[in-house]
């Protein structure tokens, strides 16, 4: 037992310094614009309610929706030019992605690659001028698709009183 324990311990130091040593991007921003804080599994109703009710009064309006969502475009917005470079996109998703498998003690595997490589995806997609340049009015447009997504009941706020549709009702945030 001793010994599981032990080196259960060392593969977490592992992937510490793995990660560690691969975290040269300067994005360590909380979550990606678009997205749920959760990169891979675990979005959802708790997911959205974890990363934007602020207040933790169990809902999250649209004040703290998009007070959120700013935060987090201008903490990736590294260079500080006002929009995202593709690559400030993906740095800033795979911060997120790395921190979630540090915190499960995970080593970057296929689905890490995939996510990575789906994050590339994502952003020509977000970036729907194609001109490279995610701007914020951009963002503020799947923001509006993503919270109208998520408050089913229509009142305004995103809580536990609205209905989850299945995954695929979702639009452009996953
Ligand atoms: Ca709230
Ligand atoms: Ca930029
Ligand atoms: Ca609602």
């Amino acid at each position: 037992m001793t010994i599981s324990k032990t080196s259960s311990l060392l593969a977490a130091l592992a992937a510490a310094a793995l990660l560690s040593a691969c975290a040269s991007s300067p994005a360590s921003a909380p979550a990606a614009p678009g997205q749920p804080a959760r990169p891979a599994g675990g979005h959802g109703l708790q997911a959205f309610l974890g990363s934007y009710d602020t207040n933790r009064d169990g809902q999250v309006t649209r004040a703290e929706f998009d007070a959120v969502r700013l935060q987090r475009f201008r903490a990736a917005d590294t260079n500080g030019d006002g929009v995202l470079s593709e690559a400030e996109y993906v740095a800033e998703f795979e911060g997120r992605l790395k921190r979630q498998y540090f915190d499960e003690g995970k080593q970057p595997d296929k689905a890490y690659e995939n996510s990575i490589k789906q994050a590339h995806v994502r952003f020509a997609i977000v970036n729907r001028a194609r001109d490279g340049k995610f701007t914020a009015a951009e963002d503020a447009a799947i923001a509006d698709k993503t919270f109208k997504n998520l408050d089913t009941n229509g009142d305004g706020t995103v809580s536990k009183d609205d209905p989850q549709r299945p995954p695929q009702a979702r639009a452009n945030d996953d």
